[in-house]
C-alpha cells in the first residue's frame, strides 16, 4: 500500500514538473570533469533557449595546474573553437582567454588545476543553434577537449 502511495506520488509531481516546464524551461545543472587525459565527461548538452544553465567544472586529474590545467569556454554560434584555441594558446597572461575574441565568448570558467571545481551561470542564448564549447589550455581542444551546446 505504502509502495502505492509513493508511485502515484512520483507520477503526480512528474505531472506537475512537466507542466512548468511547458510554461516556462527550468534551470538545469550540468555537471562536467575532465582529467589528465584531456576529455570532457560531457560533450554534448541540449537546452531551451533563454534557459538558465549552470555548468560545474572539475578537474579531476593528479597532473600540475602549468602543465595540465583545464578550462571551459561557451563561444558564439558562429565562432571556430579551433581558431580561438590557437589564439588561446599564446594568451597565457589572459588566463588563455584572449581578448581578441572575448566578443564571441558567452560564458566561461578559468583554468582549473588538479581537484579544484568552478561553475558559470549564464542564460541560454535566445536562438536555436549550436554553440561550440572548449578547454583553450593549449593543445587541450586539438586533442579533443571540446564539445556543443545545443539550443532548440
Ligand atoms: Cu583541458
Amino acid at each position: 500500500m505504502k509502495i502505492k502511495h509513493i508511485f502515484l506520488a512520483s507520477l503526480l509531481s512528474l505531472g506537475i514538473t512537466a507542466g512548468l516546464r511547458a510554461e516556462t524551461p527550468g534551470a538545469m545543472t550540468v555537471a562536467i570533469s575532465g582529467n589528465d587525459t584531456m576529455k570532457y565527461s560531457v560533450t554534448k548538452i541540449e537546452a531551451h533557449p533563454g534557459q538558465k544553465i549552470t555548468v560545474v567544472l572539475t578537474n579531476e586529474g593528479n597532473l600540475p595546474k602549468e602543465t595540465m590545467g583545464h578550462n571551459w569556454v561557451l563561444l558564439n554560434a558562429g565562432a571556430n573553437p579551433v581558431a580561438y584555441a590557437n589564439l588561446a594558446a599564446s594568451a597565457k597572461a589572459d588566463n588563455y582567454q584572449p581578448k581578441a575574441f572575448a566578443s564571441h565568448v558567452i560564458a566561461s570558467i578559468p583554468t582549473l588545476g588538479p581537484k579544484e571545481t568552478g561553475k558559470v551561470i549564464f542564460t541560454a542564448p535566445s536562438a536555436p543553434g549550436s554553440y561550440p564549447y572548449l578547454c583553450s589550455f593549449p593543445a587541450h581542444c586539438a586533442s579533443g577537449m571540446k564539445g556543443v551546446l545545443i539550443v532548440k
